[in-house]
């Protein structure tokens, strides 16, 4: 029989043992199961190079380099011809690409799969996963998520080659932004001979602010090495679509 006390103390204990529960076991939950669905990975040795990254540290002081024996655990093979990249457009992009297959993103990676749409961090002096409170762009740039696509991306854009695609919101004013992931990593990253073409699909949702001979795109072309033959198609939202729903138009859609 248990007395009165045993049983507060019983009952804190179970609280406290499910809270640290609830605090890791969706994070780790979601990752180990979508990283099985790419067969070929140990899961559970790429939890724990992932976790080595932010678990025990400030979460306003993880960088990118923090993330690359992850990297190292799960390399990026390259895609030549059939890769996607994309600013400010993720769930145009995200729709699309699920659509049509041939097309190839970070989010279809195993690392940018079992991450995606994730918040975590860690704290100095513990050994946990959190995946509330923790720090955004807002707080502090080094953060733990922010790190990760930063990281994720600069190797994703290093295997590019071939004719690489671009997808950019047409509906603002700076759809090329030199302080995006796109903008300040991965476009530097395309190089020469690998890459071949950039071709950039300007995407405007209503009304379109932006075309191809706006400043912002001549902004990016400056930052393009000279040697990559570089397009730019406009088009609108629906155009787009369209372009997912019918994979047999879509060849000349740009
Ligand atoms: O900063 P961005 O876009 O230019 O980054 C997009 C760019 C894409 O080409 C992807 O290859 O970088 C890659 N990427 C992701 O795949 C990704 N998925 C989710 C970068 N960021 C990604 N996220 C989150 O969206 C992440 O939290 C990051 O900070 C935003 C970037 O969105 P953006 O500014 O529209």
């Amino acid at each position: 029989m248990c007395s009165q006390r045993t049983r507060v103390i019983l009952g804190v204990g179970g609280v406290i043992i499910t809270v640290a529960v609830v605090l890791t076991l969706p994070l780790k939950g979601t990752f180990i199961r979508r990283c099985k669905g790419f067969k070929k990975y140990d899961c559970e040795k790429l939890w724990s190079v992932f976790q080595q990254a932010y678990i025990g540290k400030d979460p306003c002081n993880i960088p990118m380099e923090a993330y690359d024996p992850l990297i190292t655990e799960a390399p990026f093979r390259p895609a030549c011809n059939r890769m996607m990249f994309w600013s400010k457009t993720k769930n145009l992009v995200q729709h699309f690409s699920k659509k049509r297959e041939w097309f190839f993103t970070l989010e279809k990676t195993v690392l940018g799969s079992v991450l995606r749409a994730l918040t975590w961090c860690g704290e100095e002096g513990s050994n946990k996963t959190f995946t509330s409170g923790c720090p955004g762009w807002r707080d502090c740039e080094n953060n733990p998520v922010d790190s990760f696509w930063r990281r994720a991306s600069a190797a994703f854009a290093d295997v590019a080659c071939g004719d690489v695609t671009a997808v950019l919101d047409g509906s603002i004013e700076t759809p090329f932004d030199p302080k995006s992931i796109f903008g300040s990593i991965e476009l530097k990253r395309f190089k020469s001979p690998r890459v071949r073409s950039l071709k950039i699909v300007l995407v405007s949702k209503k009304k379109a602010v932006s075309n191809c001979m706006s400043q912002s795109l001549k902004d990016l072309q400056r930052g393009l090495d000279a040697r990559i033959a570089y397009s730019c198609t406009e088009m609108t939202e629906s155009q787009f679509n369209e372009c997912s729903s019918d994979p047999e138009k879509c060849g000349p859609c740009w």
